[in-house]
C-alpha cells in the first residue's frame, strides 16, 4: 500500500473513532418504567479501545494498516467518582482471551468515554495470574482506594489432559489514583473457590469486612449457598475465617443457581443498599439478571428489605452477544446530589448505564414486595395491587 493510502486509511479510522467518541447518548425513549433511564448506546465497547492500543501505526512494519492486536469486548467495569469525574476500570478481554484492566474517564458519566494512555499493569503476586477480571472498586475508609478482583489459574487438581479447569480466588491491589497500584496478597478463605468478593467500604468492629461468594466449583458454586459476609483483621494478607451466609440462593427464583454482590453498597439514610446479580438456568443456557436489597445501616450483613424478582433483565439487543442473556454489575456511583449511575455490562460484551437515584431505588427496594415464593403467594400480591388501584377514584 502506497504512503498516501496508509495516511489516508489513519485519518479515516481515526476520524471514525473521535466520531464515536464524542457521540451524544441520549436517554433510550422505548424504556420507561419510572425507576430508572436506559440510554440509546452503550457507553464504552471495543471500539472504544484507543487505535494505538489495537493498530502498529508503523508502515514499515504495518503497510496495509491492520489491526494487529485486537480487542474483543468491554464490559464488568468497577466504578468511581474522582476529583468529580467518572473514572472506570473497565474489563477488556483481548483476542487472545485475556482480560485485563484499563480506565476510562467521562465527565457526564454517560457518553464521552476516553480511555487513559495506557491500560493497567497489574502487579502480580508469586503465583501469577493466569487472568483477572470483575474488579470491584472501593474508597476504603482507610484512605485507600482497593480493587478487588477475580485472579483465575489453572487447577492444580485437574486430570491429566483437562487444560479447562480453573480456579477463582480473590486478588486485591490498592492505588490513590489509580494509575500505581499495590498488589498485596489474595484473600485466604475456607471455600475452595471465590468470585465476587466485594470490600465493605467501612471498618467493622475494627475488622476489614468483606462480602463473598464461596463455591465449590470454576462455574457451579456446588454446596455453597450464596453471598457471604466475613470479616479480616487485615487488608494486607487478609484471612477470612467464618462466613455468614446473609443472601442465599432460593429454589424458584432469579438466584436459583447462583448470586454475587456488585459494587460494594452505597449508604443511604435507610441502610446500605446493594445490588447484586442473580442466576437461574434454562434450556438456553444460565440467565443473569440485575437485582437490589437494603441491609442494616449498623449490621451490613442483615437483609432487611429485599425485593422479589429482577431490578433489570437483558433488553432489547443487551440480550445477544459472547455469552447471551446475561447482565452483570459490579460498578456504581452515587453523587452528592443523589444521582445514581449504574454501569452494567451486557452478554459479556459491551458496557451500558442506568440512572437513577438513591430516593427512586430506596422506593423500589422498600416497597416492592418480597417473592411471594408460589405461584398462589405472587398472584395475590398482584390482585391485592389491583384491588387497591380500583377503589381509587378513576381519573377523567
Ligand atoms: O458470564 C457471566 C458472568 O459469569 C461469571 O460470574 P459468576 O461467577 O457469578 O457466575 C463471571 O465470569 C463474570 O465475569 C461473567 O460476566
Amino acid at each position: 500500500m502506497s504512503q498516501s493510502l496508509f495516511d489516508q486509511r489513519v485519518r479515516a479510522l481515526t476520524a471514525r473513532y473521535e466520531a464515536l467518541l464524542t457521540r451524544p447518548n441520549p436517554v433510550d425513549p422505548a424504556w420507561d418504567n419510572g425507576l430508572f433511564a436506559r440510554y440509546t448506546y452503550p457507553v464504552i465497547t471495543e471500539a472504544h479501545v484507543p487505535l494505538t492500543w489495537r493498530y502498529d501505526f508503523d508502515p514499515a512494519t504495518n503497510p496495509f494498516f491492520m489491526e494487529r492486536m485486537g480487542v474483543n469486548a468491554a464490559f464488568n467495569a468497577g466504578a468511581i467518582e474522582l476529583d468529580g469525574r467518572i473514572l472506570l476500570v473497565v474489563r477488556l478481554e483481548g483476542y487472545d482471551r485475556k482480560s485485563f484492566f484499563a480506565v476510562a474517564e467521562s465527565a457526564n458519566g454517560v457518553d464521552h468515554f476516553r480511555f487513559w494512555d495506557y491500560p493497567i499493569v497489574m502487579p502480580e503476586t508469586d503465583d501469577p495470574d493466569t487472568n483477572i477480571y470483575d474488579m470491584r472498586v472501593v474508597r476504603h475508609e482507610d484512605g485507600w482506594i482497593y480493587g478487588l478482583f477475580c485472579t483465575e489459574r489453572p487447577d492444580p487438581a485437574a486430570p491429566a489432559g483437562d487444560t479447562a479447569r480453573a480456579t477463582a480466588q480473590c486478588g486485591i491491589a490498592r492505588t490513590r489514583d489509580l494509575v500505581a497500584w499495590e498488589r498485596l496478597p489474595d484473600v485466604k478463605t475456607p471455600a475452595p473457590q471465590q468470585r465476587n468478593v466485594v470490600l465493605h467500604p467501612e471498618f467493622v468492629d475494627g475488622h476489614y469486612a468483606f462480602y463473598t461468594r464461596p463455591s465449590d466449583d470454576f462455574m457451579r458454586v456446588g454446596s455453597q449457598s450464596g453471598i457471604g459476609w466475613a470479616l479480616s483483621e487485615r487488608i494486607d494478607g487478609a484471612e477470612i475465617g467464618e462466613e455468614i451466609l446473609m443472601d442465599p440462593r432460593v429454589y424458584h427464583t432469579i438466584k436459583e443457581v447462583k448470586n454475587g454482590l456488585g459494587p460494594a453498597p452505597c449508604k443511604t439514610a435507610r441502610g446500605w443498599l446493594h445490588i447484586a446479580h442473580g442466576v437461574r438456568d434454562t434450556a438456553a443456557g444460565m440467565r443473569y439478571v440485575l437485582y437490589a436489597f437494603l441491609t442494616d445501616p449498623r449490621e451490613p450483613w442483615r437483609v432487611t428489605h429485599l425485593p422479589g424478582g429482577h431490578l433489570m433483565a437483558p433488553f432489547g439487543e443487551e440480550r445477544v452477544g459472547d455469552v447471551s442473556n446475561v447482565l452483570f454489575c459490579n460498578g456504581a456511583v452515587v453523587r452528592e446530589s443523589g444521582e445514581m449511575f449504574i454501569y452494567y455490562a451486557s452478554s459479556d460484551t459491551r458496557l451500558h448505564v442506568a440512572t437513577t437515584t438513591v430516593e427512586k431505588m430506596l422506593d423500589y427496594i422498600i416497597n416492592t414486595p418480597e417473592d411471594g415464593l408460589r405461584s398462589a403467594a405472587c398472584v395475590r400480591q398482584r390482585v391485592a395491587l389491583i384491588e387497591r388501584n380500583l377503589r381509587l377514584p378513576r381519573g377523567s
